[in-house]
């Protein structure tokens, strides 16, 4: 417990933080950033890297580690380029790779942002080995992104969070699909809150959500502008586990934003962004994968079962404006 005239810490920084910057990399990288994360049937931790290079453009690249800390084997080459050849909403890279293992289908969904002239899309592709993918190509036209798969289908139907922007704002939204294509039964599941908040101006999903018997918990990062520019920090809230369109408890305050050096400085400063999280042999310990400062690879562990606690403390059925 934290002492009573600091606030709760939910998620706790790794003494070997960053855990992963572009010097680890096996071929030129200028920053490693934004990870999608999932264990592997034999418990490895995969990371799906998004790795930009000097042109600007981003790829992503797996690296695996037996403890999820270190000892990272990096693949020699790109996982996944960019194929703008056959797939022209790529032609400026892909970007912030989300990983949800589908036990029905047997393959890993990976949700990524893929960008071009139109603007920045949701981009689908399947696989079982994070070495050959199957692309379903942009599923949600531009602008969207933050986007992962739900692991099972609701009442017959695949289902996808994800964040469109209008001149209105920069909403998580949900929509389904009975065959990963097809998409709709669009529903607003989190909104932007206004004024003084924290998560006032943007809001998008950040990991994968976490399946828990209470509801889905969701990590969200929520934006704030600011006259020095953005801060992005991460809040909670609960979706139910049969309706993930209802917000059963929204948290009032974030519960994580950038204050180490690595997440304050760096290529986009006082960012905390993660893509990713997997969840400890106890079934417990979450460990959350974040991109710090748009440059390095952070990590940070919480205890699922204390943000759900949390959440019944600081959490609200309601939205408040
Ligand atoms: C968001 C995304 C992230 C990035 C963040 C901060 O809009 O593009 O990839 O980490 O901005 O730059």
């Amino acid at each position: 417990m934290s002492p009573r005239h600091q606030y709760e810490v939910l998620l706790h920084r790794h003494e070997f933080n960053p855990i992963l910057s572009a010097a680890d990399w096996p071929y030129p990288a200028h920053t490693v950033f934004n990870p999608g994360a999932t264990r592997l049937a034999d418990g490895t931790t995969l990371l799906l890297c998004r790795v930009e290079d000097r042109r600007g453009h981003s790829h992503l690249c797996a690296a695996r580690s037996a403890n999820g800390v270190d000892g990272w084997t990096i693949d020699a080459v790109p996982t996944l380029m960019p194929d703008p050849k056959q797939y022209p909403e790529e032609l400026w890279g892909i970007e912030d790779a989300r990983i949800t293992y589908l036990p029905e289908l047997k393959k890993y969904a990976v949700c990524y942002t893929a960008f071009s002239k139109g603007g920045p899309g949701v981009a689908l592709a399947m696989t079982e080995d994070f070495k050959t993918f199957e692309r379903l190509g942009l599923v949600m036209q531009p602008d969207d992104k933050d986007a992962a798969m739900l692991p099972h289908r609701i009442d017959g139907n695949w289902a996808m969070l994800h964040r469109p922007m209008t001149d209105l704002g920069a909403h998580v939204w949900i929509s389904y699909s009975p065959d990963l294509t097809n998409w709709g039964g669009h529903k607003l599941v989190l909104q932007a809150r206004r004024g003084a908040w924290w998560d006032a101006n943007k809001v998008g999903l950040s990991p994968q959500l976490v399946e828990t018997p209470r509801g889905w918990l969701m990590i969200y990062h929520g934006v704030r502008q600011t006259a020095s520019g953005a801060l992005y920090r991460l809040g909670l809230a609960l979706l139910d586990l049969e309706h993930p369109d209802q917000v059963l408890r929204r948290g009032d305050m974030w519960v994580f934003g950038p204050e180490a050096s690595y997440e304050c400085l760096g290529d986009v400063g006082y960012v905390a962004f993660p893509c990713g999280v997997t969840i400890g042999d106890d079934g417990d310990t979450l460990n959350v994968y974040y991109g710090a400062a748009d440059t390095s690879i952070a990590l940070a562990t919480g205890s699922i079962k204390q943000m759900l606690r949390w959440l019944d403390e600081h959490g609200m059925a309601v939205k408040t404006d």
